[in-house]
C-alpha cells in the first residue's frame, strides 16, 4: 500500500561476541596467559597445551574463522601472521621448527569460533598431526 516503504533485509545473524570465549578473553572477562599483545591480536597460552609450546594467536575483533578472513582490515591480517613467528621468536622455537594451524568449519573440527592460529613446537612434530 501506500505507506509501504521497501526495507533493506535484516542483517546475516552472527555469533555475538559477548557470548564468545576469546572476545571475553580480549577484554579481560575471562583469563588468559598472554604472551603477545598489539592494537590488532593477542596471543595466549592453550588451555590445552597439545606440545611443549602451543600458543593461540587471534585477531581482537571477532570473525569466525580463516572463512571470514576478507572482513578484517588488512592491517589485522598483516599482524595476525607476524604475531605468529613473533611469539615463535620469543619462545626460542624459530630455528629448530614449528607450526601454524588455523581450523576452519566442521571438517576441521574447529571448536572455538574466533579465527585463531595454533602456534606449536618445541618438540619433534609428527609429520601427519599437530
Ligand atoms: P580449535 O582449532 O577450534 O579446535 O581450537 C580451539 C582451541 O582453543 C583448543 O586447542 C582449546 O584447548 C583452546 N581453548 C583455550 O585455549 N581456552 C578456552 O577457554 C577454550 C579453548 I573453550
Amino acid at each position: 500500500g501506500p505507506g509501504l516503504v521497501a526495507q533493506a533485509p535484516p542483517p546475516a545473524a552472527k555469533e555475538a561476541p559477548v557470548d564468545c570465549i576469546f572476545c571475553r578473553i580480549v577484554a579481560g572477562k575471562a583469563p588468559s596467559k598472554k604472551v603477545y599483545e598489539d592494537q590488532y591480536v593477542l596471543a595466549f597460552w592453550d588451555i590445552r597445551p597439545r606440545a611443549k609450546v602451543h600458543l593461540l594467536v587471534i585477531p581482537k575483533q571477532h570473525v569466525a574463522s580463516l572463512k571470514e578472513l576478507d572482513e578484517l582490515p588488512v592491517e589485522t591480517r598483516a599482524a595476525l601472521l607476524s604475531a605468529c613467528v613473533r611469539v615463535a621468536k620469543d619462545q626460542g622455537i624459530l630455528d629448530k621448527g614449528f607450526r601454524v594451524i588455523t581450523n576452519a568449519g566442521k571438517d576441521a573440527s574447529q571448536s572455538v569460533f574466533h579465527l585463531h592460529f595454533h602456534v606449536v613446537g618445541g618438540e619433534q612434530l609428527r609429520e601427519d598431526a599437530i
